[in-house]
């Protein structure tokens, strides 16, 4: 039969006896999400500054996505891609018009997306650049996160997501982030097919590049021939202010790889964007997924991706995105505890002026948790602030009171 929980202590402990140990959540069960809000085990309310890492951009439960996800659900989640369904054609038009590109290629999770996108780089550096066999070298950057795939970490430099995970794939050159010089020389590989960046780096602790980055990475990866491969799935879908953040710097990667928000945290689903030349590298038979591109997904990307667009989210993420920073740049005058404030858009971050190995920024998290707002540090002192895109300029002071009053209290 089926148990209940009552207690948030009844959560944890069935999660620490059954569970696998591989995260460290902070002592909070929810058990109800609407907008930005969310509700635990005890009916407390918090504001939910993390938003599943960037996955419920347009609200947790949004009614109209969830609508769309009962609907389809009563006719038809998924055939596999041996027969056609009558939604995902018009899923991939949507998205293709919408992003710009000819084709597309559903998949579910963002690691699977990422990987979708190295095999098309691969495979088009082979028949397309005449790259030889087996030789192709995809350019990534330091502190680079794009999944937890033995593949993908092969091109990791945190050693937490990599050590003990051995041996590695071939076949990544690793270079500073940020750094137009050193692409000039990396690129010049003839061998190289593939630049893979983030337009901001959310893990490595919502780092912005300087302006002008992402231009010179695509004026260099167009003038050697080498395909540019933007990971947007955490930095996409109205998040910092924009559709998609390479749209700041009027970036057109060669690879959109998107993921999270593109279902409002409904169901897993990514998608890699791709013309022609790109895309039709990889026939039939070569690469797919038992769930990609199902109709239930295909009915709530387009219902998901249309909130974004009817509710106005990336303008209100620009906006509220400024609200945001000019009160956190404020109190940093007003105490020591901050060192800086970092982001664009809803995708920001405080930096706790303390070393990365204190203690400090999880406990300042546990202090908001008990004023009622739920955010996480990245790697050490380091606090990501990211709400739902939905949350109202009055919320955002409120949220604001909250950060500024608990960061006080660590005051020495
Ligand atoms: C965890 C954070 C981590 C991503 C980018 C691909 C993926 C992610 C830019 C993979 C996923 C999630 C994964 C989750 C925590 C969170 C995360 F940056 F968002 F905070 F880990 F770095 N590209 N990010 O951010 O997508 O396979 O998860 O669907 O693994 O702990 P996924």
């Amino acid at each position: 039969m089926i148990e209940t929980i009552t207690t948030s202590q009844e959560a944890i402990a069935l999660e620490e006896k059954f569970g696998a140990h591989n995260y460290h959540p902070l002592p909070v069960v929810l058990n109800k999400g609407e907008g930005v809000f969310l509700w635990d085990v005890e009916g407390k309310r918090y504001f939910d500054f993390l938003s599943a890492y960037s996955a419920v951009n347009q609200g947790h439960c949004h009614p109209r996505i969830i609508n769309a996800l009962i609907e389809q659900a009563k006719e038809l989640t998924l055939t596999s891609r041996a027969f056609y369904n009558d939604k995902l054609g018009i899923a991939e038009k949507y998205v293709c018009e919408l992003f710009g590109y000819d084709k597309a290629l559903f998949m579910n999770s963002g690691a699977e997306a990422n990987e979708t996108a190295i095999k098309l780089a691969r495979k088009w550096g082979y028949t397309k650049k005449g790259i030889p066999a087996n030789e192709a070298v995809i350019v990534a950057v330091k502190k680079n996160f794009h999944g937890r795939t033995t593949t993908i970490i092969s091109a990791s430099t945190d050693p937490s997501s990599q050590k003990g995970f051995g041996p590695f794939m071939p076949g990544f050159e690793i270079v500073d982030y940020d750094n137009v010089s050193v692409l000039e020389k990396v690129l010049a590989n003839p061998n190289v097919c593939a630049l893979w960046i983030e337009p901001i780096q959310g893990e490595a602790g919502v780092y912005v590049p300087q302006d002008g980055y992402l231009k010179s990475a695509e004026k260099l990866c167009r003038q050697h021939n080498v395909l540019l491969m933007m990971d947007e799935i955490q930095t996409g879908i109205a998040r910092t202010g924009k559709m998609l953040a390479s749209d700041h710097e009027n970036v057109k990667p060669d690879l959109l790889i998107l993921g999270k928000a593109l279902s409002g945290g409904v169901l897993p689903i990514s998608l890699v964007l791709a013309n022609n030349e790109i895309m039709l590298v990889i026939k039939p038979g070569e690469h797919g997924s038992t769930f990609g591109g199902n109709p239930l997904a295909a009915a709530v990307v387009m219902a998901a991706m249309q909130v974004i667009k009817d509710e106005k989210l990336e303008e209100n993420s620009e906006r509220l995105g400024k609200v945001f920073r000019d009160r956190m740049t404020a109190f940093i005058k007003k105490t020591k505890m901050v060192k800086l404030v970092r982001g664009k858009g809803l995708l920001n971050a405080i930096v706790i002026n303390d070393s990365p190995e204190s203690e400090t920024a999880w406990n300042i998290c546990v202090r908001f948790a008990e004023y009622g707002l739920l955010a996480k540090p990245t790697h050490g002192n380091i606090i990501r602030l990211a709400p739902p895109l939905v949350i109202t300029e009055e919320q955002i002071h409120e949220c604001c009171d909250i950060i500024e009053k608990s960061i006080l209290e660590f005051e020495k």
